[in-house]
C-alpha cells in the first residue's frame, strides 16, 4: 500500500484543490453551492480534511462555517484569523472565495512544515454564506462569527419557501446555538483575507498582487411594481397599468444616478408576472444592488432612485414596494494589518505595491465589527468574476502564497 503523497502547500496544490471544490455543485452545467445544502456539507467535509492535513484542528461551527485552529503558545494566546468563503453564486467561477480559503490553509501548512513557532494562535475560516444566494441576506457566516447574527433572519425563506430556521435544522444545526459561532473580540488580533480582485485594475497595471484600502458599502433591495395584468391587444394604452414599463424606468435611472454619483448600481434580477407574451405585466419583482465608497453617497443615490421610482409609479398608476435585504457599511482596512500585507507584496519583488478599493463585498466587511482586517488582492483574467470563465495564473498564486505567508510572519515579528 503506497502512502499518501505529502502536501506541497504550493500553487499547484492550491489550484488542484480549487478544481476539486468546483466539482461539488448543485448544478450539472456550472458551479453552484449555496448555504445549508448537501453541497455545503460536502465542501466542509473536504476542506476539513485539508485543514487537518495542514495541522489544524478542524470543526464545523454553529452557523455551518468550516473552521480550523492552530493553537498558540498558551491557552489564552490571541488568535489571528485567516480565511474567505466557500459558497458561490449560481454559475460561479472556481476562485471567488475558495482561493482565499485554500490559500489560508496552505500558508498554515507551510509555516508548520518550516516548524515556525508563532506568538499567537491561528484560525482558518471557510465562511458558509457570503453571497447570500439562498436567503437573499448576505454575509451570514461571517456575521455569525462577528457576533452580529440577527434573529429576524430566521424567518427568511428560500425560493422554495424553506425558512432559515428549518434549513438549519435540516442541515443538522441547532438554531438556538448560533451564538456559539461568535468569537470574543478581545481574543482576536485581526483578520487577513486573500481574494481575487474581481476587476481589471491589477491586470491593467501589469501587477500580480494588490493591497485593499477599503471595501465599498453596499445595500440590497427587493423591489416591486404592482399594476394590473390585461389583454395585450384589447387594452388601450391610456388605460394600461403596465408594471414592467414602470420598472424599466427605474432600471434605466439606476445606471444614470449611480454613475453620476460615482457609485455602482445593478439590477441583477427581474421577473414579470404573469409572464406571457400576450399579457400586460401586472406585477414586476426586481432587485437592486447599490454600492459606493462612502455610505452617505450610497444613501443619497438610493433616495434619488426611490424618488424616481415613486414618480414613475404615480405617473402610471402603479404601487411601488421596497424591502431592504442587506446593508453593510463602507469599511477601511486596519493600518498595521494592511502594512503587513504591503510588506508581503514587497517581499515578492514589487517595490511599490498598488492599493485598491474593493467594489466587491467580502467577509472582511462583516468581520470588521469584530476586529481590524486587511486584504490581499490577486489578479484575475480580464477582471472576470461571478462567471465560469474566472481565471488566475499559477505564478500569481505562487507569489500570493509567499506574500500572505510573509504578512503572517510580519505580524508575528519574524521579519524585523
Ligand atoms: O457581491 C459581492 O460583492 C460579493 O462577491 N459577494
Ligand atoms: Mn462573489
Ligand atoms: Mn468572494
Amino acid at each position: 500500500m503506497s502512502a499518501e503523497p505529502a502536501s506541497t502547500h504550493d500553487a499547484a496544490e492550491v489550484l488542484a484543490r480549487c478544481d476539486v471544490l468546483a466539482g461539488i455543485s448543485a448544478a450539472v452545467d456550472g458551479i453552484e453551492r449555496s448555504y445549508l445544502t448537501p453541497e455545503h456539507a460536502r465542501t466542509n467535509w473536504t476542506v476539513g480534511e485539508w485543514m487537518a492535513d495542514a495541522g489544524l484542528a478542524a470543526w464545523q461551527d454553529a452557523a455551518g462555517n468550516q473552521r480550523g485552529s492552530l493553537a498558540g503558545p498558551t491557552a489564552d494566546a490571541p488568535v489571528l484569523l485567516l480565511g474567505s468563503h466557500l459558497d458561490t453564486v449560481p454559475g460561479a467561477g472556481k476562485y471567488d472565495g475558495v482561493l482565499g480559503t485554500i490559500m489560508a490553509i496552505a500558508v498554515v501548512g507551510r509555516l508548520r512544515a518550516r516548524r515556525i513557532e508563532l506568538p499567537f494562535g491561528v484560525e482558518v475560516l471557510g465562511f458558509a454564506d457570503e453571497e447570500g444566494t439562498r436567503f437573499g441576506r448576505t454575509l451570514l457566516g461571517s456575521c455569525a462569527v462577528a457576533g452580529t447574527w440577527d434573529d429576524s433572519w430566521w424567518g427568511l425563506q428560500d425560493a422554495h419557501g424553506v425558512t432559515m430556521w428549518d434549513a438549519f435544522r435540516a442541515f443538522g444545526l441547532d438554531p438556538s446555538r448560533v451564538g456559539e459561532a461568535a468569537l470574543e473580540p478581545s481574543r482576536v488580533i485581526g483578520y487577513l483575507e486573500a481574494h481575487i480582485e474581481q476587476g481589471p485594475l491589477l491586470q491593467d497595471a501589469d501587477r500580480a498582487l494588490g493591497v485593499v484600502r477599503g471595501i465599498m458599502g453596499a445595500r440590497r433591495f427587493e423591489l416591486e411594481m404592482i399594476g394590473e395584468a390585461g389583454h395585450a391587444g384589447g387594452m388601450p394604452y391610456g388605460r394600461r397599468r403596465d408594471a414592467l414599463l414602470g420598472a424599466s424606468e427605474v432600471v434605466s435611472a439606476v445606471e444614470v444616478l449611480a454613475r453620476d454619483a460615482g457609485a455602482v448600481g445593478t439590477v441583477g434580477k427581474l421577473r414579470a408576472f404573469p409572464g406571457a407574451m400576450n399579457v400586460i405585466p401586472g406585477r414586476v419583482e426586481f432587485s437592486l444592488d447599490l454600492r459606493a465608497e462612502s455610505d452617505a453617497v450610497r444613501d443619497d443615490v438610493w433616495r434619488e432612485i426611490e424618488e424616481t421610482a415613486r414618480k414613475a409609479a404615480a405617473a402610471r398608476n402603479l404601487a411601488f414596494e421596497v424591502s431592504e435585504m442587506h446593508a453593510a457599511r463602507a469599511t477601511q482596512v486596519g493600518k498595521s494589518l494592511a502594512l503587513a500585507v504591503e510588506a508581503g507584496i514587497r517581499a515578492t519583488g514589487d517595490a511599490e505595491p498598488m492599493y485598491l478599493l474593493s467594489k466587491a463585498g467580502h467577509d472582511a466587511m462583516a468581520i470588521a465589527d469584530l476586529c481590524d482586517y486587511a486584504m490581499l488582492f490577486i489578479r484575475c483574467k480580464d477582471g472576470i468574476s461571478h462567471h465560469r470563465d474566472e481565471a488566475v495564473r499559477a505564478d500569481d498564486v505562487e507569489v500570493a502564497l509567499d506574500a500572505f505567508e510573509w504578512a503572517v510572519l510580519e505580524l508575528a515579528g519574524y521579519n524585523s
